[in-house]
């Protein structure tokens, strides 16, 4: 059984955090052997799952004590580390073996055009090698510091001896005050995440659906079939090396956001019709919910279509109708990137007697038997990944907000450094972008009603690869002009570049990175 003492924190706790450095970097040429040897000192910093939960739970009790003694909860001092390898970071150290994940081996940059990505537009450090990052979280700055300080000495960083050099870094913090939480379009992000069999006692997000199995996250566990699906046959089973037993893929990628934008092609577009009534919503507000799918506050427009509810933010128990997009648009963000019941009118119980995938929830029974040909081919199966994102940048200055545009300024670039955790890249990230995010098709729903041949780009991170205009239908909230298309014209979130690592176990560290 899986014991979470070996599996870094970050992956299915998260590390507790008001600010969180990436720290990339270089082995030397030539000094992998060292570098092992500098890694071992470094292993009894990694932050545990056991560790992350600790620091969590003992902030929920403190939090709930000094509520109900009516004082101030200060803030706790804490610092979190984690430490992942891209594949070239592994031919650094030596390590030949094949992890069993394609998008990995080629990387992120070889990755960016099947994602949408301006290579014009990448962060040339993104586009030298990286070996691996060094993901440190604290509650303040200062902390932060010292543990990078901590961390560069392990590594005699900056001497001539050093085994490591820096390919860049970056820095994410909470926004200020009731923003806290928030991305930097205003939304509450870090919602929805997969439960995790044995892991996530009790929160399971869907009703009638059980929690993801662990190796839907954790290589070599249940679940990770590591599957590949050769056109025509079985799905066959990948081999993983056993040093990669309860590590995981990590997707990062460095986001920048649009945000004087955004809030204009709001404006401009306000959805009209709104009374003018207390608590009812600007047609601004309307239409940003309908973008994402759930109000500024996180409550699921499905569940309160016409106005925010923040009681409802964290809810979980909704279910889109698939015939329908009128609660809530079928290329939403949050619909594009998870389709929930979405899937269910393609077919019935008959694919799950078919495909006889006793363990799979019926969502993912569907996409294995999508992907075997009865759809479209891009609509490949996916399995769930998990979110750790955190804003970067300053807030919308005065200025940018008259202007209504971004400052050139690249002190004022603001974002999301968005990190997510998968067994499968193929099925994870690489496949949410690409065959949901960037495809017009996706959801399938010609069978709607009425017909929906087209639902659109996913408006947040979608980006339209075939010339034609980034745009959606069913943002109105009237069922006729259910395909009535809105153009959003240039994109709101930018990519700057990014990588994929792998996030080895404690003992992987140990006995294969480290050894
Ligand atoms: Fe997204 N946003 O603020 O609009 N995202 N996201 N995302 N996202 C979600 O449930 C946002 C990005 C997913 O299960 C919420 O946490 C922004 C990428 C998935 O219901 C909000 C950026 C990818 C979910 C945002 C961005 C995803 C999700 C709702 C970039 C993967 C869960 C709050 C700057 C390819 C869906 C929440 C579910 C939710 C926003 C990036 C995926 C508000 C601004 C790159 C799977």
């Amino acid at each position: 059984p899986l014991d979470i003492n070996n599996v870094q924190g970050d992956i299915l706790e998260g590390l507790g955090k008001k600010a969180e450095l990436y720290f990339f970097f270089r082995i030397k040429a030539g000094e992998g052997s060292r570098f092992r040897e500098d890694l071992r000192s470094l292993i009894p910093l990694i932050t545990t799952t056991t560790e992350a939960k600790k620091f969590h739970q003992t902030i929920k009790e403190g939090k709930k004590e000094a509520a109900e003694e009516g004082r101030h909860f200060p803030l706790i001092e804490n610092s979190g580390v984690n430490v992942s390898f891209s594949q070239k970071g592994l031919v650094a150290l030596g390590i030949s073996d094949d992890i069993g994940d394609n998008v990995y081996r080629n990387g992120m940059l070889a990755d960016a055009k099947a994602l949408g990505d301006d290579l014009t537009e990448w962060d040339p450090n993104f586009k030298k090698d990286i070996h691996g990052v060094f993901d440190i979280t604290a509650n303040s700055m200062v902390v932060l510091d010292k543990t990078l300080d901590h961390i560069k000495k392990i590594f005699r960083f900056g001497h001539k001896d050093a085994t490591i050099e820096e390919a860049t870094q970056l820095r994410g913090h909470v926004r200020p005050g009731p923003e806290s939480g928030h991305e930097h379009f205003g939304f509450n992000d870090g919602l929805s995440q997969p439960a995790v069999k044995d892991v996530d006692a009790g929160v399971v997000s869907e009703p009638g659906e059980k929690p993801v199995r662990q190796g839907v996250i954790l290589l070599g566990r249940e679940g990770d079939d590591g599957l590949v699906f050769p056109p025509g046959s079985e799905a066959q089973p990948v081999t993983r090396p056993s040093w990669a037993l309860d590590g995981s893929f990590l997707a990062f990628r460095y986001l920048k956001q649009l945000v004087p934008e955004f809030d204009t092609f709001l404006q401009e577009n306000a959805l009209k019709g709104i009374p003018p009534a207390p608590g009812n919503p600007t047609g601004a507000d309307l239409l940003g919910a309908r973008l994402v799918g759930r109000w500024k506050s996180g409550a699921p427009i499905d569940l309160t279509p016409l106005r925010d509810n923040p009681a409802f933010a964290k809810r979980q128990d909704f279910r889109f109708d698939p015939k329908n997009q009128e609660r809530c648009p079928f290329a939403a963000h949050i619909r594009k990137t998870n389709p929930r019941s979405d899937l269910d009118d393609l077919g019935g119980t008959e694919i799950r007697r078919r495909l006889n995938m006793r363990s799979l929830t019926l969502r993912q029974a569907w996409r294995h038997e999508i992907w075997h040909g009865l759809e479209s081919k891009l609509l490949i199966p996916i399995d769930a990944v998990i979110r750790r994102g955190i804003a970067f940048g300053p807030e919308v200055t005065d200025k940018e907000r008259r202007e209504r545009r971004s400052s050139p300024d690249e002190k004022l670039e603001r974002g999301l450094l968005f990190a997510c955790y998968q067994s499968n890249l193929g099925n994870g990230f690489h496949f949410m972008q690409q065959s949901w995010a960037n495809t017009r098709t996706f959801p399938p729903k010609k069978t709607a009603v009425p017909p929906v041949p087209e639902p659109g780009i996913d408006p947040i991170i979608g980006v339209a690869t075939d010339m034609k205009p980034r745009q959606m239908v069913g943002t109105s909230l009237d069922i006729s002009g259910s395909n009535t298309e809105l153009d959003f014209g240039a994109r709101w979130v930018i990519s700057r570049g990014g990588e994929y690592f792998f996030t080895p176990s404690i003992p992987a560290l140990k006995n294969t990175f480290a050894a």
